[in-house]
């Protein structure tokens, strides 16, 4: 008669304390080819570059030259933080001698970067948000990076990275790292989504919440309703008739990072709609958006446009822009269905006229 050894609790502890984001990937493909030894190595040079951008932060208000603007303006037309560089710069370094990443895009660099040492081996491509919410660091409130891997599907020889305007759909893997009381780095292959802890006594992103799932309905609602009278009247109703229902409370901390990984664990909906003056909204669609929309679906919830699933958009250009709503199914659907109201609204008017 075989018994069922019972692991003991300083089993169970030492064998979490060695789950690493490196064994988890190996884990997740059950297999030790070498997809699953690049897709490994890539998560772990992500990690590499959490840990030296969490170490920065940690001591920025002790260190001359960290904080503050650089004076120069991003392909954004965006000021820049001396931080948004640093994490820049800490990415593209982390991929140097990897045989792993031929190109790098990033919301700080108008065209990808290339590392020809891993051109053409490395089939892969790191679109990236280095530092999100970077209107929080010098105050010393949370911000994150944001970061998808994509194939590299063609020689990209005029360097135009036409290949990456693809559906996010095409992402292999996404995630982020969200630097708050402690630093957590999130993330998906595809397989459920799950989040680890950097352990700072040993410098290791360790598991510590495997499959996370987003319930179908949130109390919360994260928007910057500063810009209210910006808006088209279907989010107007919306944040109306959250004003006017029991039930339901406000959070936006300025960073999507920080707003998402409260909804993708309590449920809710994040949003940055788009405006009357700029209907495409402000968040980027490959390194922002794209990426927590596909942790978004892996975890249940969904990501919307307002009319169409942020993963189908196929974009135009490298720095597009679109307007986000994400979280939970039953609240992203209930902000959809105040704009799509007010859609056909204006639809019967304009037959009316
Ligand atoms: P950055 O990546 O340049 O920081 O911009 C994105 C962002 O900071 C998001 O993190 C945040 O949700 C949003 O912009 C805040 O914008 P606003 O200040 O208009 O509310």
């Amino acid at each position: 008669m075989v018994d069922s050894y019972q692991p003991l609790d300083h089993e169970l502890a030492l064998d979490r304390d060695c789950t690493t984001l490196s064994r988890h990937v190996f884990q997740q493909l059950q297999n030790f080819g070498p997809d699953a030894q690049d897709l490994s190595a890539l998560m772990n040079r992500i990690a590499l570059a959490g840990k030296l951008v969490a170490r920065r932060l940690s001591r920025a208000g002790l260190m001359e030259g960290v904080l503050g603007f650089t004076g120069e303006v991003n392909v954004q037309g965006e000021t820049v933080k001396k931080m948004d560089v640093y994490a820049n710069e800490v990415f593209i370094s982390v991929f140097k001698q990897s045989g792993l990443v031929c190109r790098l895009a990033s919301e700080e660099m108008e065209k990808p970067y290339y590392i020809p040492e891993n051109c053409p081996i490395g089939r892969y491509t790191l679109v990236y948000d280095p530092i999100d919410g970077s209107s929080n660091i010098d105050i010393n409130i949370n911000v994150g990076s944001i970061f998808a891997i994509r194939q590299q599907q063609s020689e990209d020889l005029d360097g135009s990275a036409s290949d990456l305007l693809q559906s996010g759909r095409q992402q292999i893997a996404a995630g982020y790292i969200l630097y708050g009381p402690s630093t957590m780095l999130v993330y998906s292959i595809g397989k459920g989504v799950h989040a680890f802890t950097l352990d700072p006594s040993l410098g290791e992103f360790i598991l510590s919440n495997e499959n996370i799932q987003t319930p179908e309905h949130g109390p919360i609602y994260s928007v910057n309703e500063g810009n209210f009278w910006q808006w088209d009247e279907g989010i107007r109703d919306y944040i109306r008739y959250m004003h006017r229902h029991e039930g339901y409370t406000a959070r936006y901390s300025g960073a999507l990072v920080g707003d998402f990984h409260r909804i993708l664990f309590q449920g809710g909906v994040f949003l940055y709609p788009g405006t009357v003056k700029k209907p495409e909204g402000k968040l980027r669609l490959l390194y922002e958006s794209a990426p927590l929309a596909f942790l978004a679906e892996q975890a249940g919830g969904r990501a919307s446009t307002g009319t169409h699933d942020i993963l189908d958009v196929i974009p135009e250009k490298l720095h597009q822009r679109t307007p986000l709503i994400v979280g939970s199914r039953e609240d992203v659907a209930l902000v959809e269905s105040f704009i799509q109201e007010r859609s056909r609204e204006q639809a019967s008017v304009a037959v009316k006229a």
